[in-house]
């Protein structure tokens, strides 16, 4: 019986889909004059995983210019992270506000 040498292709077919980039949302922390500014601090540390430093700093950008970028996810997990940060502000009785929007 004849052998057939039966191999798999050694790169992809260039008929195969090149995967899309995702597209980016940004995570926007929104001023306010009634959440504490330790609070905010606690939950960008706590949601977004900052250190003490960069917490502050994001803090303080949103205090002084009343918006600032947290940080550029998956359009699922921008929107979950300004959920939960969102949400904890309220369970605590402030308005702390994340909102998402589109990278340009
Ligand atoms: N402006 C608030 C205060 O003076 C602190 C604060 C900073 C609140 C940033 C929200 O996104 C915010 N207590």
């Amino acid at each position: 019986m004849t052998d057939i040498d039966v191999q798999a292709p050694k790169t992809r077919p260039k008929t195969e889909p090149k995967l899309e980039r995702p597209k980016l949302y940004k995570v926007i922390l929104i001023n306010d004059d009634y959440t504490p500014r330790e609070f905010v601090v606690m939950v960008l540390k706590a949601v977004f995983g900052m250190g003490p430093e960069r917490a502050a700093v994001v803090m303080l950008t949103a205090h002084q210019m009343g918006v600032c970028v947290v940080a550029v996810f998956t359009r699922d997990v921008a929107e979950t992270k300004a959920t939960r940060a969102t949400d904890a502000g309220a369970e605590a009785g402030f308005p702390l506000m994340f909102t998402t929007e589109p990278e340009d």
